[in-house]
Order: structure tokens, then C-alpha cells, then sequence
């Protein structure tokens, strides 16, 4: 039995605050390579491993009917099973309640579908995105002991294939979260670990939430237990050396075999780093880019910032020493990052708003005020 892994869309994403970017496009584009996957090969069982959108609304205009009628040209080839992520807009379930009727399952609760597909009998356990904030007592916090291990037995005692009918063939599990030991920070957020040995109960596991390509070992036999196809579209620079595909497992007695295809339409993302001013050299460099730029720049001010910005495929720069060290611009992820205070990042986007104004003049009113505002810092203080 053949089954394709997508996952983690994020269809509706804009990023990046200072230059927005709509990312649908993009997503749309390689989505559409699966779409040409399957006019090649068959598939028994398309899964969708969760966040569809992203802003947990429904998208905007045409996108919302996009993303239902692409749900329908995939279940031409095989049935879609999708499970909702914590990114979800929770009525995609019941956007159209025909859905099923064209073989589309789109599930927001914990529970079972068994489907026969071309006479494989297949059990397959769905576990929507759990949040460990869903446990708490009113008197406790996420971050008090024991929460998370009490969000883990929750989700232990029914994530079991034991209730599905004894002539299935394979026992699949569908779920957004991540695995036990995936988690992105200490904390995790929400997220609820799930155990390996949870997944080794069932003959695969398709995950969705983490956006980097993998799959998951049982770490005493060694054995694929699941696989993350990593999302569609790099978000942020934070992914910058993480991979996104979509998955094809072959699932036979034998055991798994994965066959991982990234996406050709997918936009790659670049760190240039700056010295000073820019010269001809770096603005060639950034303008060979055919996807986004992170500019780091060493040393500079208001004025190298914006000519940076006025490259397209820049779309976040990153001062290290800036000219205003204030308090204020300060993220606290690092030490000698320092972004700009938002009364100057303000009046820079202000200034976009009159493109009749010529670059010299912007750059010198640019110029004035960074100089004010340094002024009225030292009188401050
Ligand atoms: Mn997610």
C-alpha cells in the first residue's frame, strides 16, 4: 500500500513585518507539484498532517476556494485524510459538508476511520494538534510540574490501535505534534510530547508540526516508525537548513520504505552579511537571489538599511551595531543583535509611503532622524 505524507502549508502565511510577503503563491506553486506526482503515479491514501492555513481564520477570498477545490483534485487520485493543526481555522471541518462524499476527511476530533482502499483494509487513528493548556486545573500553570507528564497520559491512555477491527491490515496514525525529543525549545510551548513507544504501536505514523523533512527510528530496533514531511514553504531564516518535501511510503509486510521529494517551485532563503556600505559587489550578490534575504549588517545606519530594503529579495536586515542602541529595539535573543526602536522603523516606512520622493532627500531626512532621535537619548540620560 502506497501512501503520500504532506503537511504543515501554512497556506494564507504573510511574513516578515517590515517587507510583507505574501507566501500563498509560492505554497500554491509547489503544492501543485504533488498534483503532477499524481497524474505519474498512483497512490493509495493521500494524508494531510495538519495546518492547512495559517492565521486560524478562514483565508482570504479566492484562497479559501482554492485550497477546498485542490482538496478535491487530489481525491481524484487516492482519499485524503487531513487532521487539523494548531495553526487551523477549526470550521475548514465543516466548510463543505460534502467533503466526505468526495472521499475528503478532514478531522478535528481524536478518533478512527477504517477505509478500504482498493481492498487493503486500513485502520487509521487521527490525533488533532493537543494542547497541554486542555488539562490544566484553574489553579495551575503549563509551567508547573507534572502538567505536561498529565498531558501525556491523557494522550497515551487513547492513542492505541487496540480498537481497531481485527482484519485490518495496516494501523496508521495520523497526527500534528511532535515526537518525544523533536521539541524546538526546552519549554515547547504547548506541545505535548509523544512517547516513540506510542508510535511503535502502529505500522507508521504520519506527523505533521515540525518543519523539517525526517523520519522517526524506534530507538531499540531501529525500525521507521514515522515520518515528518517538514512543510512546503520556508517560513522563516530559522529554517533556512531544514528540509521540505512530501513523503511516499511503501507500506508492505516487509515494513516501510520511504522516498522522500522535495519541491522544485519552493523559494530558498539566503544570509548575506554586510560589511559597511553597499557597495556594487554586495548588491549584486543580493540581487542573484532568487528567493529572500536576511542582510546582517556589521556596521551602518538608518540610510544603509533602507538602500538594503530597496533590494527585492531583501526582506529582513539585522544590525549588529546599530546607531540606536536603545533599550527599546533590543529582542533579548542575542547580545550584539540590536534591531532598530520602532520610531525609526516607523518613520522609514513612512517615508515609503511618498515613492515621488527622491532617494537623496529621503535618505537625508532618513539621516536627520536618526540624528534627533540620538539627540534626545543623550538628553535623557
Ligand atoms: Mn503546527
Amino acid at each position: 500500500m502506497r501512501v503520500l505524507v504532506t503537511g504543515d502549508w501554512h497556506l494564507g502565511a504573510v511574513t516578515w513585518r517590515r517587507k510583507p510577503q505574501d507566501r500563498t503563491p509560492e505554497i500554491q506553486a509547489c503544492l501543485n507539484e504533488i498534483l503532477d506526482f499524481l497524474s505519474q503515479e498512483r497512490v493509495d491514501l493521500i494524508a494531510v498532517t495538519g495546518d492547512f492555513t495559517h492565521y486560524w481564520v478562514p483565508l482570504e477570498g479566492e484562497k479559501q476556494r482554492w485550497l477546498m477545490d485542490y482538496l478535491y483534485a487530489l481525491s481524484e487520485h487516492a482519499p485524503v485524510v487531513g487532521v487539523l493543526g494548531n495553526h487551523d481555522w477549526r470550521g475548514l471541518v465543516s466548510f463543505d459538508k460534502f467533503a466526505r462524499k468526495k472521499d475528503v476527511y478532514i478531522v478535528d476530533k481524536f478518533g478512527q476511520l477504517e477505509l478500504n482502499l482498493n481492498g487493503t483494509k486500513v485502520c487509521i487513528v487521527i490525533l488533532p494538534y493537543f494542547d497541554a493548556r486542555k488539562v490544566l486545573q484553574p489553579y495551575q500553570k503549563l509551567t508547573s510540574n507534572g502538567v505536561k507528564d498529565t498531558a501525556k497520559q491523557v494522550v497515551l491512555n487513547d492513542l492505541s490501535p487496540r480498537s481497531c477491527s481485527w482484519d485490518a491490515n495496516y494501523r496508521i496514525l495520523i497526527t500534528h505534534g511532535v515526537v518525544e525529543g523533536l521539541a524546538y525549545s526546552e519549554l515547547g510551548g504547548n506541545d505535548v510530547p509523544i512517547p516513540k513507544s506510542a508510535l511503535s504501536q502502529f505500522d507508521f505514523a504520519l506527523l505533521g508540526h515540525i518543519h523539517n523533512a525526517q523520519v522517526i527510528k524506534d530507538d531499540s530496533t531501529g525500525r521507521i516508525v514515522g515520518c515528518y514531511p517538514g512543510g512546503v514553504a520556508k517560513l522563516d531564516f530559522g529554517e533556512m537548513g531544514s528540509t521540505q518535501g512530501f513523503w511516499i511510503v511503501d507500506l508492505s509486510p516487509k515494513g516501510p520504505d520511504c522516498k522522500l521529494i522535495q519541491f522544485s517551485s519552493q523559494k530558498p532563503l539566503k544570509r548575506v552579511e554586510v560589511a559597511g556600505p553597499v557597495t556594487p559587489e554586495v548588491r549584486e550578490e543580493i540581487m542573484r537571489t532568487n528567493g529572500y534575504v536576511k542582510a546582517v549588517l556589521k556596521e551602518g545606519d538608518l540610510v544603509t538599511v533602507q538602500k538594503l530594503y530597496d533590494l527585492e529579495p531583501v526582506v529582513v536586515v539585522e544590525l549588529k551595531s546599530a546607531v540606536s542602541s536603545g533599550n527599546e529595539g533590543s529582542t533579548g535573543e542575542g547580545e550584539s543583535k540590536v534591531r532598530f526602536s520602532s520610531l525609526e522603523e516607523a518613520y522609514g516606512l513612512y517615508l515609503n509611503h511618498y515613492p515621488e520622493l527622491a532617494e537623496d532627500k529621503r535618505d537625508e531626512l532618513l539621516r536627520r532622524f536618526s540624528s534627533y532621535l540620538r539627540k534626545a537619548k543623550e538628553n535623557k540620560s
